[in-house]
């Protein structure tokens, strides 16, 4: 095993969640109008992230959302909608899960004017998890990680009402162990928990304001587990990085 929980680590996050940096915040990508485009017309964002698209009124453009991929045939799929051409100049919206979106001006879509949104997701895999009695325990977090966010936190195919450790770390090294990979490891902060009897967890938290932007985050479990030699398995980890 590695070293014990320590007041120091929970003391360290404290300390980076009060410096006095940029906050997290989503990000709002513009895009505007120049004769019958939309400029960019593909744009990649994140899970979270605000477009706005402005210059809308001197063409009577508008935005409306059509199935992928946009045609100068295809009709409002009943999705976001700005108005008929001209109503507005400027349009905004959040775009709160990843996949894809794809829009047209309804005025001009014969003419090309459409768009596509690629919406990735905030939390990746890194895999690394090590099978026990109910095979391998699953770590899922979701949250776009932006001031004031929820960010749940939920765990599956653990050991029924074992201990469990959880870790957070900013910069981890991986290496191999208990038969998977410790990714979160030297972990920043760590928590311990209990499963519940039928071998899950799930918590929900705010996301504090003050997080630099740019803080990579590494999360997994270590869970108690009788029915393998070493005792403890590993989940999954997964990772984000604050917008
Ligand atoms: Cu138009």
């Amino acid at each position: 095993m590695r070293p014990l929980p320590t007041r120091s680590a929970v003391l360290a996050l404290g300390a980076l969640l009060l410096l006095p940096q940029v906050l997290a915040a989503q990000t709002t990508h513009v895009v505007t109008t120049a004769g019958f485009s939309f400029v960019p017309s593909e744009l990649t964002i994140r899970e979270g992230d605000t477009v706005r698209w402005t210059n809308l009124q001197p063409g009577s453009h508008n935005v409306a959302e059509v199935d992928c991929p946009p045609t100068g045939a295809s009709p409002w799929n009943g999705g976001f909608f700005s108005g008929f051409g001209g109503d507005v100049d400027t349009f905004e919206l959040v775009f709160p899960a990843p996949g894809e979106a794809c829009y047209v001006c309804q005025p001009h879509q014969t003419f090309g004017m459409s768009g596509r949104i690629t919406i990735e997701p905030v939390w990746t895999d890194l895999g690394g998890g090590s099978p026990g009695v109910a095979g391998v325990p699953a770590l899922t977090a979701d949250g776009p990680l932006t001031a004031g966010s929820t960010l749940s936190i939920g765990l599956a195919d653990a050991a029924p009402s074992a201990p469990m450790v959880f870790w957070l770390a900013f910069a981890p090294v991986p290496f191999a162990a208990l038969g998977g990979v410790v990714h979160a490891f030297p972990y920043n902060l760590q928590v311990l928990r209990t499963s519940s009897p039928a071998g899950t967890f799930a918590q929900s938290v705010p996301w504090p304001a003050g997080v630099p932007v740019g803080t990579e985050l590494t999360l997994q479990f270590l869970v108690g587990d009788a029915s393998v030699p070493a005792g403890i398995v590993l989940s999954n980890a997964v990772f984000a990085t604050t917008p």
